[in-house]
């Protein structure tokens, strides 16, 4: 065992999903070690402790998992159970944590952030309930980066990990797991596999793109060996360090290729995509685009026909702008709901309680207390059980939805990359003008409210200032802004924007028409042109 010196390093501080930066910056002299000693040393040391380690299989990823080894076996942990080839998907990696009841895991990934040495590398700690860790534990981490003056590393190299079995490092063992098969095995007690097998049996088809990032390998194991869907159903099914350059963000613009298939002549039933690490989703049906927040509600009031979930949902919970639309179905069930910030991890204290079973962010994540991290595959296949059971396709479900329950027109625009000075002045600009905003008319628009975001956690008591700017309308239309916290380049800025309609004759409009009043009094309010010289959104979802 050897100690290293080393001195702090600036700027280790983690965002909404852990510590995010360049692969280079990660590459640099003591940047890993030093961030892992400190969730070492943050969580009270891990001597005798068993941990779950693996990532989406990016650029730097198999480096980093052996040095993690070397440290893990020098800071005296017990065992670690690392996915076969240094790989598991965030999701797995959350099931693995509970099912040996480990001391919780590290995940190596930039999730929907782009891969290889010019672009994005991540690590975040999950604690042992297999959820992100809570601002309490992320803020030691981040106090000790700024205090930590050595790290423990083993000398000698780690040991084989694209072999699975059991072997040691020093004093510590080693476990190297099949990445798929626990997590397989989980979907395949929660859902309703013969009735989606007879569903592929019966013509059924899908494109599932897993966009070169983690989702290949369980969604071949899922939904081709166990679900029997054609073989070529899972496409750019192999993890590439870079992803073979496409940018894993399961989105409109960036799953542009599933987008074209499905809204082809001929294009097939259902088409799904996940990101990097596999947590997140898109849902498409033919020639239907099904929006983040829709797909959350039109689950909530379908979930009861998967066996996992038929006693009913305790409760739900949707990040603050995520829109409304599970709102309506939670009222119309009775079941308790809740409003978090932005980020998984705020969602974990509510599942562990008891308190709700379903929960989604706008931003293509959807899951529930199966495990503790959104899950991309698990969406897929709770439609798909919706799906067989329903006898329903996508657009179908969507418009007796709305039928149902209203719509809540919703869309979120990015603006990428803004020096970070111009953004202040769009952000800090609203944030002081927030009072005077109340009773002023923008177009057809009147703000009735707005304020800046916090969240009391229920469940612990604790407090998370500063978790939006909301700006609400007379009529229920609203905009959040909020500053991305999973970026490495400059600042982005992200615009929500939601109106609720229930008139029956107005349900089936485009979302950008439909909200074109509430986009324009916002553009007002924030001065886009003037501060950042630009009015056109880089990404629209
Ligand atoms: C974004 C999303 C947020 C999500 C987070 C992590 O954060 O908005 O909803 O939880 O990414 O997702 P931000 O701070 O950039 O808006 V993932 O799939 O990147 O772990
Ligand atoms: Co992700």
């Amino acid at each position: 065992m050897t100690t290293i010196p080393t001195t702090p390093i600036d700027g280790q501080k983690p965002g909404t999903s852990g510590l995010r930066k360049k692969a280079r910056v990660f590459m640099e002299p003591h940047y890993l070690e030093n961030f892992v000693q400190a969730i070492f040393d943050g969580i009270g040391g891990i001597a005798g402790k068993t941990l779950v380690l693996g990532g989406d299989g990016r650029f730097h990823n198999d480096v980093a998992v052996r040095t993690i080894l070397r440290m893990a076996a020098a800071n005296g942990a017990a065992k670690m159970i690392v996915g076969q080839g240094g790989l598991l998907s965030t999701p797995a990696a959350s099931h693995l944590i509970r099912l040996h009841e480990t001391d919780g895991g590290i995940i190596l990934s930039a999730s929907h952030n782009p891969g290889g040495i010019d672009e994005d590398f991540g690590i975040k700690f999950n604690t042992p309930n297999g959820g992100p860790a809570p601002e309490s534990v992320t803020d030691a981490i981040y106090a000790r980066t700024k205090t930590i003056d050595s790290y423990q590393i083993l000398e000698g190299d780690a040991p084989d990990i694209d072999a699975i079995g059991n072997s040691t490092l020093g004093d510590m063992a080693v476990e190297i797991v099949d990445p798929v098969t626990d997590y397989a095995d989980l979907m395949e007690e929660l859902f309703d596999f013969a009735a989606i097998r007879a569903l592929f049996a019966d013509n059924f088809t899908m494109q599932f793109d897993a966009m070169n990032a983690i989702t290949g390998p369980y969604g071949r194991e899922i939904l081709e060996d166990r679900l029997g869907a054609p073989k070529g159903t899972v496409v750019h099914d192999t993890p590439l360090p870079d992803f073979g350059g496409m940018h894993p963000d399961p989105n409109p613009t960036w799953a542009h290729e599933l987008m074209d298939v499905m809204f082809a002549d001929d294009g097939p039933d259902f088409g799904a995509a996940s990101d990097g690490d596999g947590d997140r989703n898109m849902i498409v049906g033919r020639r239907c685009y099904v929006s983040p927040s829709d797909s959350l509600a039109l689950i909530a009031a379908h979930a009861t026909v998967a066996p996992g979930y038929k006693k009913g949902l305790s409760g739900v919970a949707r990040s603050m702008p995520t829109s409304a639309a599970v709102d309506r179905v939670a009222a119309a069930l009775d079941l308790p709901c809740f409003e978090t910030p932005t980020g998984w991890k705020f969602f974990g204290n509510l599942m562990d309680d008891g308190q709700v079973a379903l929960c989604g962010e706008e931003s293509f994540g959807t899951g529930s207390d199966h495990i503790r991290e959104k899950d991309g595959l698990w969406a897929v296949l709770m439609w798909l059980n919706i799906i067989a059971a329903t006898g329903q396709g996508v657009a179908e479900l969507l418009k007796a939805h709305w039928a149902t329950y209203g719509r809540n027109y919703y869309s979120r625009h990015d603006f990428e990359a803004i020096p970070t000075d111009q953004a202040d002045v769009v952000f800090d600009g609203l944030r002081d003008r927030l009072g005077d905003l109340v009773g002023q008319s923008f177009g057809d628009l009147t703000v009735s409210a707005a304020d800046e975001f916090s969240y009391n956690d229920p469940v612990d008591g604790s407090v998370s200032h500063q978790q939006g700017l909301r700006v609400m309308f007379e009529d229920g239309a609203r905009f959040v802004l909020r500053k991305s916290g999973t970026g490495t380049t400059g600042a982005t800025l992200r615009l929500y924007l939601e109106i609720l309609e229930d008139d029956p004759e107005l349900l089936d409009q485009d979302a950008q028409d439909a909200l074109a009043n509430v986009i324009a009094a916002a553009h007002t309010i924030l001065g886009f042109e003037a501060a950042i010289g630009r009015t056109t959104p880089d990404v629209v979802t």
